[in-house]
């Protein structure tokens, strides 16, 4: 028998901390549906504390990204208002390990979302978009982890900044994604890399909550996963994600 509860503190600590761990799967073997009550289990210890859920993440939806980390499924995280970063804000790179930046796009949802359902009734919930970042910290060391691992850890989420939210029939097909540091591009994508288009990434959300139990809730925040490789964060940077016809989104980090 998994000892789940204590695996969660482990990871739970390690995020907390800010220090990294060993991957569970160098001591253990466990199957993804484990991973996920692991996941599951952690995040209770941050709502325990106090934390409120306020969405969740999808991860692995773009080629750049599989290809950056060498794992081929998509996996998703669950968000929570402790995570959300102000557009314009600095973050400290000591509350975090080693904090990558990747360039994403955010959902609004007005209405609980349950699945399934095609991409037009999934579009009928949003109430914005918004080009967003997240903000992907491992908590094992090196970055280094199997799908269960990365899972359990809550798919490396971290933080996320979201910009000022458009209209939710603002097109999203194919747009320009421009991620800069200090105003030199370093990642350049396309919303078109989300699975094709970030709706299906949307859906993807839908189907993966309602498979766990869940539901995608009214007034959550959807992340459809980076279009891009993540970029390691350094001090003294000034980040920012330009989106075509959506507009941009910024964080500067400190030591
Ligand atoms: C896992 C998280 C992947 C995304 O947007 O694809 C992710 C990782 O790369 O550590 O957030
Ligand atoms: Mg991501």
């Amino acid at each position: 028998m998994l000892e789940i509860t204590r695996l969660a503190k482990k990871l739970d600590d390690a995020a907390y901390n800010a220090r990294a761990t060993r991957q569970l799967s160098d001591t253990i073997s466990y199957s993804l549906r484990e991973a996920y009550d692991i996941q599951a289990a952690s995040i209770q210890r941050r709502l325990d504390r106090g934390e409120i859920r306020n969405g969740m993440k999808m991860g692995f939806t773009s080629r750049a990204k599989m290809i950056q980390m060498g794992l081929n499924d998509m996996i998703w995280g669950r968000l929570t208002d402790r995570m959300l970063v102000e557009d314009g804000d600095t973050i400290f790179l000591d509350s975090y390990v080693h904090p990558r930046v990747e360039p994403e796009i955010a959902f609004l949802l007005k209405r609980p979302l349950s699945y399934p359902c095609t991409a037009a009734e999934a579009l009928s919930a949003v109430d914005g978009v918004a080009p967003a970042m997240e903000i992907i910290d491992s908590r094992y060391r090196r970055f280094k982890f199997s799908l269960e691992d990365v899972v359990a850890d809550n798919a490396s989420s971290s933080s996320i900044v979201v910009g000022p939210w458009c209209p939710p029939d603002s097109n999203l097909d194919n747009l320009g994604m421009v991620l800069e540091f200090n105003g030199r591009p370093v990642q350049i994508g396309s919303s078109a890399a989300i699975l094709g288009h970030p709706v299906r990434s949307l859906v993807s959300a839908a189907r993966l909550t309602s498979e766990s139990g869940e539901r995608l809730e009214a007034n959550w925040i959807v992340m459809a996963g980076g279009a891009t490789a993540a970029e390691a964060l350094v001090p003294g940077v000034s980040v920012r994600n330009t989106v075509e016809g959506l507009g941009s989104v910024s964080f500067n980090v400190s030591q």
